[in-house]
This record gives C-alpha cells, structure tokens and sequence, in this order.
C-alpha cells in the first residue's frame, strides 16, 4: 500500500499561534505528553526518520510545527503537555490561545492524541479531550509504544480506553516496530 505521509515536509514553525499558515484545507493537529512517543510516530507515519527532528532545528523558538503531507492536508505538531506538574489548563498563557484555536480555526478537524499504552488518560490528556468535545472537534485516541506489552496486556489496554472514552475506539502502534501506522493513516485521511 502507498504511504500517502511520505511526501510529507516541514512547512513552518509558529510562536503562540502568530503568522499562521491560511485556515484553509484539512489540518490535523498532534497531541501528547512530552515523551508520549509523539514525534517518533510522526517519523513512522511519514516514514521519515528524520521528520521531527527537522522541524527542531537549534535556535528557533518555535512552539507549533506544521507539517504539509499534501496540498489540502497539514499535520501541526503542538508542544508536548507534559511539562508543568499540573495539566495544560492551568498554564495561564497557553490553554486560552488554544482555546481560541480550536474555537477559530475552520480548517481543525481532528486531533491524534498520543498516549503512552502503560500510561493512558492522564488529566491533561483528558482535558484535551475535553476541548476538542466543548468545541465539536474530533480526536483520534493513539496508545503508543504498544512493544512494550504483551498482545494481552496490550488487548487490555485498549479497551480499557475505549471503555472510558464515548464513540471512539482507540489505535495502538508501535514506532520501534513500525505497527499501526496503516490504521492511523486511513483514520486521518477519514478527514480529508
Ligand atoms: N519501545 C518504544 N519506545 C518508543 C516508541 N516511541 C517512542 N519511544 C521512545 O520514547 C521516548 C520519547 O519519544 P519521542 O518520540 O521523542 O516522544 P515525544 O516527546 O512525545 O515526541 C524516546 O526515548 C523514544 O525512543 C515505541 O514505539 N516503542
Ligand atoms: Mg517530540
């Protein structure tokens, strides 16, 4: 099967949301914890090892990274979540900016939150649910480094997920072993 990500670049990085690419198109955004696994299933996805690391080039104060994948899809890569002690919600600058985001922005359509298999559904991983639910965006629950458990476990995993979260059904991949990024490509491109 072709990987449609493959032709994916490195477009522009933006600081809190200034000089935005045009609203116009399909935009998925990627979300997670820092050390979710997040840029490393980027990497996968594209099938580029080196994708995420470009996009992180020393000396550039960027915070949002987006990724053209084609003419009418762009990933945008958010700072991870993970930081502050307390969820994203509490960082005073940030959670308004994103608010307004998923508020304004007509080209979002869904968002791929990133979730370590053993560690899922952290409080800010909720409130990002929780935002994408207030502002009728739709997101895509990605459990990741599935490698590291049995195919047991990792059964248990993911409908423990599912079980929590209302009409959506969870993907587990694995960047080390390259498994799941089918499923996660044709789930992203259910929005173009
Ligand atoms: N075993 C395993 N480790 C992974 C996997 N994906 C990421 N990691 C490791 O987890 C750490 C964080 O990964 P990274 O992609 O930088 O996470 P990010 O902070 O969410 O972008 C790194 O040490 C990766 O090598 C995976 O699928 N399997
Ligand atoms: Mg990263």
């Amino acid at each position: 099967m072709k990987n449609l990500f493959k032709e994916s670049e490195f477009m522009l990085g933006v600081t809190k949301f200034n000089n935005l690419p045009a609203d116009e198109d399909v935009e998925i955004l990627l979300a997670g914890r820092s050390n979710a696994g997040k840029s490393s299933a980027l990497n996968a996805l594209t099938d580029n090892p080196k994708l995420a690391r470009i996009s992180k080039t020393p000396g550039r104060t960027t915070e949002i990274n987006y990724f053209k994948v084609n003419e009418t899809l762009k990933l945008v890569d958010l700072p991870g979540y993970g930081f502050a002690k307390s969820s994203f919600h509490k960082r005073k600058d940030w959670a308004p900016l994103l608010e307004q985001y998923f508020a304004k922005r007509q080209s979002l359509k869904a968002v791929v939150i990133f979730m370590d298999i053993r560690h899922p559904l952290k409080d800010s991983d909720r409130d990002m649910i929780d935002l994408c639910n207030n502002s009728d965006v739709a997101f895509i629950p990605v459990l990741t480094k599935s490698d590291k458990l049995s195919n047991n476990q990792k059964a248990k995993a993911i409908s423990a997920v599912n079980s929590q979260l209302q009409n959506c059904e969870a993907l587990a991949v694995s960047s080390k072993d390259i498994i799941g990024f089918d499923k996660l490509s044709k789930a992203i491109l259910e929005f173009c």
